[in-house]
């Protein structure tokens, strides 16, 4: 586990910080208010997760390794100006789903804001026990805990706050324009670049915590992945141009908390307004699968709760709070 305010992301950006200058042993432990024997322990931990750092007994310990070479906790945490989310990272090379494991350490008591991320998921999860495929070296895969006083029947609200946070992080990256697709799928040119799985622990009357898992296609090519969805996903990188995945977990993580608390703040009416910007099915065919059930008619947009309204060849409004639409293209 590593945390932002921890040593090691303070030693990196103490030693990014003078440009190429060696930083004595002496000025860590200072800055850090810790030992010098501390501070080596922790230059060994960082030297195991693959930082080179070089000593000299003259001038002190100088680093090597350039911003983002490395995907880990610590060098997401090293540039993080987030003052919550993202401020605990529990970083795991591989892990079976970073949802379940921000669920377990939801129910043990982790703070708002604490974050999972892992390079690869064994078994990364859609909606509907459906999978997220999540090969190793090339994605995105976090969690992140929210704990929002709100009613159980309002958090699905934070699905619509993820996808404006994601889509708005992803316009920093591409530059094609992210667009959402109902609830919770961003797609760059028409195809699905990030989807959003959003699990919640509750009482009747009250959420204990929500999980904000997003998974973004980074830098992945899609021959990568099974032939059914290879034509279907994209990464956000274009040919040739890989994306650093820790700038793009922090610029997640700014959005992440700046969408929240315009949620917390002024309302979902907010968030839906800027997601309705990134919406572009309103008055297209669209055919939505609802539990089984099949409705076909034009996208009448989405109501004030976040439900997709659909009119039908009747004439009549039909309400979907939960299912998958398909939208012809124009
Ligand atoms: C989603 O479900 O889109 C939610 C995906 C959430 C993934 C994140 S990763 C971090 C966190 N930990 C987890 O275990 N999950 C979350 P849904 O709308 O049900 O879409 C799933 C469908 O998308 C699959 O059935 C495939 O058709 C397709 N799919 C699977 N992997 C994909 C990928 N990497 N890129 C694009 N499409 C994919």
């Amino acid at each position: 586990m590593d945390a932002k305010e921890g040593a090691e992301p303070r030693i990196i950006r103490l030693l990014r910080s003078d440009g190429e200058a060696p930083v004595s042993g002496e000025s860590l432990s200072t800055a850090l208010g810790i030992s010098r024997t501390a501070v080596w322990k922790h230059i060994e931990r960082l030297r195991s997760m693959g930082y080179a750092i070089s000593a000299s007994t003259r001038k002190g310990y100088s680093l090597d390794t350039p911003p983002g070479a490395l995907f880990n906790g610590v060098e997401i945490a090293a540039g993080l100006t987030t003052s919550f989310v993202g401020a605990e990272i529990h970083f795991y090379p591989a892990i079976a789903s970073t949802n379940v494991k921000a669920f377990e350490l939801g129910r043990s008591g982790a703070p708002e804001g604490a974050a999972v991320v892992a390079d690869a998921q064994t078994n990364g999860r859609g909606r509907l026990g459906r999978r997220w495929e999540s090969p190793p070296g090339v994605n995105l895969y976090t969690s992140i805990i929210l704990r929002p006083a709100i009613q159980p029947r309002d958090a699905h609200q934070l699905t619509f706050v993820a996808a404006v946070a994601t889509a708005e992080c992803a316009a920093a990256f591409v530059t094609q324009r992210p667009v959402v697709k109902w609830p919770n799928d961003i797609l760059i040119n028409g195809r699905k670049a990030a989807g959003i799985l959003l699990e919640m622990d509750s009482e009747p009357d009250r959420v204990n915590f929500v999980v904000m898992g997003i998974g973004v296609n980074v830098n992945m090519r899609p021959r990568a992945l099974p032939a059914p969805i290879r034509e279907t996903a994209a990464p956000l990188s274009g040919p040739g141009a890989l994306i650093d995945r820790c700038a793009l977990a922090r610029a997640l993580y700014s959005g992440v908390e700046k969408w929240y608390k315009i949620y917390l703040d002024k309302g979902f009416a907010a968030v839906m307004d800027a997601w309705r910007g990134l919406f572009d099915a309103e008055g297209r065919p669209v055919t939505v699968t609802a539990f089984n059930r099949v409705i076909k008619g034009i996208c009448a947009g989405v109501d004030a709760d976040g439900a997709l309204l659909v009119r039908t060849s009747g004439g009549k409004v039909e309400r979907v709070v939960s299912g998958d639409v398909e939208t012809a293209r124009q």
